[in-house]
C-alpha cells in the first residue's frame, strides 16, 4: 500500500514529505493508521546527527496514537479498530529483562529496532525500491506504519486519540520519572532542570506526588508560567544568578534537594542536577539524553557522601501493562494534557513544529494526519 510519510533523508535536512510503498504487516506485526503524533526533542536530537543510532534515511517519529488497520499471522493481543499507542519500549513479558520485575526495559526486539529494521531484519518503508529505516519500532511521522506486536499498547476507545499521543513519550516519561523511578513522596523538596514537555510532566508528577516545594529551573523563562500553572512553586532562571545553579539551589533549598530531575540532555546541567542534591540521600534522576560521546563527570565524594545518580527510560513504565491506567487517570481528570500542545498542524507543516521547538516557542507540536 501507499503512505504519506515525512523522511529524514539526511542528518540536518529538512523532512521531506514523501508518498511511500509500505510492506504489509509480518508475522507478529501490525499495520496502525496515526491519527495524531507529537514531536519530542528526541526526534530533533536524531536528525541532528548526533544520535548514535541514527540512520537515515529513516522516518521519525515516536510519540503517536492510532487505530489497528491490519495484523500479520500469530497477532493476538490487538484486533482490526483497536486503538493503540506505538512504544519504543517494547513490552514483551518473557524475556530476561520483563521477568525480571526490576525494569521497564525489554530485550524482545530492542536490538534491531536500535538499527532502524523490524525485528526480522528488513524494513516495511521503501521509495522507489530504496529502503527506507524505521525509528525507535514506532515511526509515528507517517500515516500508516508497521509495528511489532510488542511495541503496541492496546488502549481505551473513549481517550482522545489527539491528546493521548502524548502519553507514548513525553507526559509519561516526566511523571513516570517522578512516580516510578524516584518514588518521590509527599513533602518531598524536588528541582526540575529544563521546562520542555518532559520537565512540565516532572512537575505534574510531582505535584500528584504531594511534593511541598517543586523548584522549575530553565534558561528560557517563557516556560515560567505553565511550569507555575502546573506546580511549581519556584522557578529559576540560571542566567539570573552569578553563583554556579547548583550552589543557588543548595541556597534555597536548606542544604539540597531530595531529588532532581535533568530534562535537558546536557551533561553539564546532569552535573548541577545532581550536586543539587541534599547530602546524605539526595537522588538525581537523568532524563535527558546527551549527544554521543558526551559523558557526565563529578567529584566521587558528591556519590560518597550519599547523593545517588540514576536515569530512567519513558519513566519506568511498561507500556502494554500500564499505559491503559495512565490512561484511565488523564480521563478521570487527575491531570491534563491540553496544556502541552501548544500549536497542531498538517504533516505537511511538520518541519515548523521542530523550529517552533528550537526558537523555544513550543511545548509540543501535535501533527494530525
Ligand atoms: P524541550 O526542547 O521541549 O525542552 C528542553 C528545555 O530545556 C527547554 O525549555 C529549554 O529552554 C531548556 N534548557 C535548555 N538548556 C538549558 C540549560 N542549560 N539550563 C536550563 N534549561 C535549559 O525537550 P523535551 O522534549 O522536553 O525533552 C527533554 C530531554 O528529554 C531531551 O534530551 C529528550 O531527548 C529527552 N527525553 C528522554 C526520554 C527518556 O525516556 N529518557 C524521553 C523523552 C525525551
Ligand atoms: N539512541 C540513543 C539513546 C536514546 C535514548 O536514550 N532514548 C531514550 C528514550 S528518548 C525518547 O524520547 C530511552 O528510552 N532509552 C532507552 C533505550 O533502550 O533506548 C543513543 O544514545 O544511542
Ligand atoms: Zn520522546
Amino acid at each position: 500500500m501507499k503512505t504519506r510519510a515525512a523522511v529524514a533523508w539526511a542528518p540536518n535536512e529538512p523532512l521531506k514529505i514523501e508518498e511511500l510503498d509500505l510492506m504489509p504487516p509480518q508475522k507478529g506485526e501490525v499495520l496502525v493508521r496515526i491519527v495524531a503524533t507529537g514531536v519530542c526533542h528526541t526526534d530533533a536530537y536524531t536528525l541532528s546527527g548526533q544520535d548514535s543510532e541514527g540512520v537515515f534515511p529513516c522516518v521519525l517519529g515516536h510519540e503517536g496514537a492510532g487505530i489497528v488497520e491490519a495484523v500479520g499471522e500469530g497477532v493476538t493481543s490487538v484486533a482490526v479498530g483497536d486503538h493503540v499507542i506505538p512504544l519504543y519500549t517494547a513490552e514483551c513479558g518473557q524475556c530476561k529483562f520483563c521477568l525480571s520485575g526490576k525494569t521497564n526495559l525489554c530485550s524482545s526486539v530492542r536490538e534491531t529496532q536500535g538499527k532502524g529494521l523490524m525485528p526480522d531484519g528488513t524494513v516495511r518503508f521503501f521509495k522507489d525500491g530504496q529502503p527506507i529505516f524505521h525509528y525507535m519500532g514506532c515511526s509515528t511521522f507517517s500515516e500508516y506504519t508497521v509495528v511489532a506486536e510488542v511495541s503496541l499498547a492496546k488502549i481505551q476507545p473513549e481517550a482522545d486519540l489527539n491528546e493521548v499521543c502524548l502519553l507514548g513519550c513525553g507526559v509519561t516519561t516526566g511523571m513516570g520519572a517522578v512516580m516510578n523511578t524516584a518514588k518521590v513522596k509527599r513533602g518531598d523538596t524536588v528541582a526540575i532542570f529544563g521546562l520542555g514537555g518532559i520537565g512540565l510532566a516532572a512537575i505534574i508528577g510531582a505535584r500528584m506526588s504531594g511534593a511541598k516545594r517543586i523548584i522549575g529551573i530553565d534558561t528560557n523563562p517563557s516556560k515560567f508560567a505553565m511550569a507555575q500553572k502546573l506546580g511549581a512553586t519556584d522557578v529559576v532562571n540560571p542566567k539570573d544568578h552569578d553563583q554556579p545553579i547548583q550552589q543557588v539551589i543548595v541556597e534555597m533549598t536548606d542544604g539540597g534537594v531530595d531529588y532532581s530531575f535533568e530534562c535537558i540532555g546536557n551533561v553539564e546541567v546532569m552535573r548541577a542536577a545532581l550536586e543539587c542534591c541534599h547530602k546524605g540521600w539526595g537522588e538525581s534522576i537523568i532524563i535527558g539524553v546527551a549527544p554521543a560521546g558526551a559523558e557526565i563527570a563529578t567529584r566521587p565524594f558528591q556519590l560518597v557522601t550519599g547523593r545517588v545518580w540514576r536515569g530512567s527510560a519513558f519513566g519506568g513504565v511498561k507500556g502494554r501493562s500500564e499505559l491503559p491506567g495512565i490512561i484511565q487517570q488523564y480521563m478521570n481528570g487527575e491531570f491534563a494534557l491540553s496544556d502541552f500542545i501548544t500549536h497542531t498542524m498538517p504533516l505537511d507543516d511538520i518541519n515548523t513544529a521542530f523550529d517552533l521547538m528550537h526558537e523555544g516557542k513550543s511545548i509540543r507540536s501535535v501533527v494530525h494526519y
